[in-house]
């Protein structure tokens, strides 16, 4: 049992939920990857079925101006969890597969309010984060720092992502199934001249790659990075969402009878996209599509157990994506060829590594049974506001010198009537290298500080292009971002100009009070 002792902070809550008895609902966080606006058919995604992201939608509420804070993984995550922007820090850039653990223990995270709140908090799934002190995550030892040092109860990880280095699961400080006898290396460096990887083998692959991915190969695909040993401790791609499934019920089961905070963090729809055997094959739109009704089932599970456990009006669930879509990626996987009339981005332009809407707006659904009234939310809301927000829900107060850039807005979170969400959002593409965007209700602004930016359609095979310094949007009249109104509108381009240059000055933009 805890010895953690719980403060019931009823006179932070607001009134709204002073009513009822679960003033603390269990929070399950469904995280997917690389999807896009248009990914599920809740979205206008016609060329597939989504029937279980669809339910959630229905039975509760979806928004159309929902965020992750980068069209990258890490910076995302890192922004989830802590509140802040990640530009703001170093190191938050796509990790690379030995990073060290990027959020250092004794950051506030969203884990760490709600645990202090009584919650049991895991994460499952994907982490993405780092591992491990300054040296990088000891594969064969303790892999800590990492989810347990900044909030998590326990964890069950991808450490990385997919396509890095190595295919192995992480159990809150350890690799499981490791025989000491066949040690993990995980390095740069191509380990012996023999060692097969992505090109000395590429007729053997069962799945090809088209850009980076050719260095060691496991399961028939080669990845970023090079590894040997620990093969028993290994999985099979096909089996990654089963096991977030399993975990993740186990979880929900254990903790039926108090709080919970669960972020179910899925790797779907990566790459390298190999869904489980009995989801290959189910859309037309090849595995891409596949790993899309994969990442549906798995939603579909968790509703499933939250209704067996009778947890469905006790649980807040909260639908989003860690960064909008890629078609190519890095593998053929047939995304390209067999893509059809499919817009992964919906009606936005740009997608994963852009600032473009395509970019950070994603599926964001809340649902609450019996809580959250059924509907639709022009609401702007972000990932990065999980921390504020979820705080309040919890009663716990949020330490000024904490997640610096997460605002309140659960009460849109929620749906109540006349809440509002974010008035401005700061959107990025990877790290702190100079690439932001800053929505202003109907305006957007872009700033580019480098010359070059990936960008614009997602469709297509992304290249580096020639940017200007400044771009401005009006997503009102031109959702697409097409026409460029920098020179035409001097005055909104220098206030959002001007707010920009202060929110990244004053490093924070969520008032101090
Ligand atoms: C890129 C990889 C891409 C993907 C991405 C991270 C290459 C050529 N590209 O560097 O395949 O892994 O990093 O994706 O290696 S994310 O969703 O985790 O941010
Ligand atoms: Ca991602």
């Amino acid at each position: 049992m805890k010895t953690r002792l719980f403060v019931a902070a009823i006179f932070l809550l607001p009134s709204y939920l002073l009513q009822g008895a679960e003033t603390r609902p269990n929070i399950l966080v469904i995280m997917g990857d690389d999807l896009g606006y248009g990914d599920v058919s809740c979205y206008g995604a016609t060329e597939l079925s989504t029937p279980n992201i669809d339910q959630l939608a229905r039975e509760g509420l979806r928004f159309t101006s929902g965020y992750c804070s980068a069209s990258t993984c890490t910076p995302t995550r890192f922004s989830l969890l802590t509140g802040t922007y990640a530009f703001r820090r170093k190191g938050t850039g796509i990790a690379p597969p030995s990073a060290p653990a990027v959020i250092k223990p004794g950051t506030e995270t969203v884990a760490s309010i709600l645990q202090r709140a009584d919650y049991e908090t895991a994460v499952i799934g994907k982490w993405h984060l780092g591992l491990g002190g300054a040296g990088g995550p000891d594969w064969n030892g303790d892999l800590k720092p990492g989810p347990l040092e900044i909030g998590f109860d326990t964890c069950f990880l991808l450490p990385t992502t997919n396509d890095r280095v190595p295919q192995v699961y992480v159990h809150d400080h350890r690799v499981p199934n490791l025989d000491p006898k066949d040690p993990l290396w995980v390095g740069k460096k191509k380990p012996s001249p023999d060692h097969p990887t992505g090109k000395t083998h590429r007729d053997k692959l069962k799945m090809d790659w088209s850009h980076g991915h050719n260095s060691t190969i496991h399961n028939g695909i080669s990845r970023i990075g090079f590894y040997t040993g620990g093969h028993k401790a290994r999985f099979r791609d096909e089996d990654l969402a089963d096991k977030w499934v399993e975990k993740s019920v186990e979880f929900m089961e254990k903790n039926k009878n108090r709080p919970f905070f669960l972020f179910f963090s899925s790797h779907d729809i990566h790459v390298p996209r190999m869904p489980h055997e009995r989801f290959q094959g189910k859309t037309k739109l090849g595995y891409r599509g596949d790993a899309i009704v994969q990442l549906d089932w798995c939603g579909g599970e968790l509703m499933k157990a939250l209704d067996r456990l009778k947890l469905a009006e006790k649980t807040l669930v909260i639908f989003c994506s860690d960064n909008g879509p890629v078609l190519d990626d890095g593998y053929k996987d047939g995304a390209v060829e067999k893509n059809g009339r499919h817009r992964a981005a919906g009606p936005y332009a740009g997608g994963k590594y852009s600032v473009y809407e395509g970019g950070t707006r994603t599926p964001f659904i809340t649902r609450w049974k019996g809580r959250i009234q059924p509907g639709l939310s022009d609401e702007m809301v972000c990932t990065i506001d999980l921390s504020a927000s979820l705080a309040t829900l919890s009663g716990q107060p949020l330490p000024a010198g904490a997640c610096l850039d997460s605002l309140d807005v659960l009460g849109a979170l929620l749906g109540k009537k006349g809440a509002r969400g974010r008035d401005h959002l700061v959107q990025q593409n990877n790290g702190n290298n100079g690439t932001y965007a800053l929505r202003v209700g109907e305006w957007k602004l872009h700033r580019y500080d480098k010359k070059t930016a990936r960008n614009k359609v997602v469709e297509k095979k992304l290249a580096n292009t020639k940017v200007p310094r400044y771009l401005l949007f009006n997503l009102e009249a031109d959702r697409r971002e097409r026409k460029n109104l920098y020179a035409e509108k001097p005055a909104i381009a220098s206030r959002l100009v001007a707010r920009l240059e202060k929110i990244l000055a004053d490093g924070r933009s969520r008032p101090a009070k």
